[in-house]
């Protein structure tokens, strides 16, 4: 059945072979994604657009379009190769990069990149080292992207006073009637209320400059060579928009420094792994200190448990809206996530300084 879909779907995009095999890829939370092979043996990710969630499937596209456009000349002038750094999305006949199917699903394909792999979670300091290259060299390369031209594909995405405000008034309908089953966790949350505004009010004052921003900087959102094992195309741009160099980092450390899984539910497993904290940072840092200001940096540490807050907001959130947004496997995935990231916000405010230090010391070596 879903193959007849593919087919259809592939034939729209101007892939004429037919499938051979298509497999669903369970990594993100929102999409719908098919690594599909056709008979002449090409592989393309092919990916249901949750328009619930992404309401403008032409801005979005846009913005990939105008990026990905973009980060392939600075590619090219650099001497790497554009196509294995960048993602190439396909067309349909009329030039779009997307498509509409009668049923109203959304649906748009990019080449599959070969002897390439994905990581979850990682204990290799050079993995998690090589992310940051790759997430602190996509924000170099877009470093002179007239940014203004981005829309905001979902707004206030990161904006954590708004995603707060948004959290108080679910708890207050109880839509799901959930509320008496996470009281502790929702007070967690309004206990930190004075940290919801810090970047924004640095940002707003123009300490914090507007940067093209990634926003979803899992460690599962980079590529990795099979050979070299380095890392090296950024993947999932749906959420590129004007944004703060902060999110980006905090949102990778959030992710890729958690000692567990995002929905590992042994809190005693879960705590900030400083050595991966450390790998990453010399990384990032290695190809962005030259362009961040000193707030940016001073700010670092500080991001890794505002984005771990606001991500384990969202998803109790959720659960507390009866989770409409974040894809679950059962009843509770949402709170248990929530807990998760809440795990990680107390371990890292007891690691504040440590992280300070680490940073500077970073930073003095350069
Ligand atoms: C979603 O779909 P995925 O896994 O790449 C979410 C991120 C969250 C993440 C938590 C558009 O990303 O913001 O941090 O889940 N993406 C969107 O795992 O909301
Ligand atoms: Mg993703």
């Amino acid at each position: 059945m879903i193959n007849n879909e593919l087919n259809l779907i592939c034939g729209s995009l101007g892939i004429s072979e037919p499938i051979e095999e298509a497999k669903q890829v369970k990594n993100g939370l929102i999409n719908t994604t098919y690594l599909v092979k056709t008979f002449d043996g090409k592989k393309y990710m092919v990916q249901k657009i949750n328009t619930f969630v992404f309401k403008k499937p032409d801005e979005l596209m846009e913005n990939i379009s105008r990026v990905t456009h973009f980060l392939r000349k600075r590619i090219k002038e650099s001497g790497a190769d554009p196509e294995r750094e960048t993602l190439r999305f396909l067309k349909t006949k009329d030039g779009k990069s997307y498509l509409t199917l009668e049923n109203g699903s959304t649906w748009r394909a990019y080449v599959y990149m070969d002897n390439s792999f994905t990581v979850n979670e990682t204990e290799d300091l050079e993995v998690f080292k090589s992310a940051g290259k790759a997430f602190g060299r996509f924000m170099k390369r877009l470093n002179s992207f007239p940014v203004k031209e981005l829309h905001e594909t979902i707004e206030d995405f990161h904006n954590t006073p708004k995603r707060y405000s948004d959290f108080l008034e679910s708890v207050e309908r109880d839509e799901a009637g959930r509320k008496s089953t996470c009281l502790e966790e929702i007070r967690f949350v309004t206990e930190r209320c004075e940290d919801m505004n810090t970047l924004m009010r640095l940002y707003k004052d123009g300490k914090i400059p507007t940067r093209v921003t990634h926003n979803d900087t899992k460690l599962n959102n980079v590529l990795f060579d099979d050979r070299t094992k380095e890392a090296f195309c950024v993947i999932d741009l749906d959420t590129v928009m004007p944004g703060m160099s902060l999110y980006d980092f905090g949102d990778s450390m959030r992710s890729g420094a958690n000692s567990a899984k995002e929905d590992e539910a042994d809190l005693d497993k879960v705590f900030l792994n400083l050595d991966l904290f450390r790998s990453y940072t010399e990384g990032y840092l290695s190809e962005t200190a030259h362009c961040l200001t000193q707030t940016e940096i001073d700010c670092l540490p500080f991001s890794v448990k505002l984005m771990t807050l606001e991500c384990g907001m969202r998803f109790l959130k959720d659960y507390l809206d009866g989770d409409k947004y974040f894809r679950i496997e059962y009843p509770e995935h949402n709170l248990v996530r929530a807990r998760n990231q809440f795990k990680l916000v107390s371990d890292t405010e007891s690691k504040m300084d440590e992280m300070t230090k680490i940073v500077r010391n970073i930073v003095s070596k350069m």
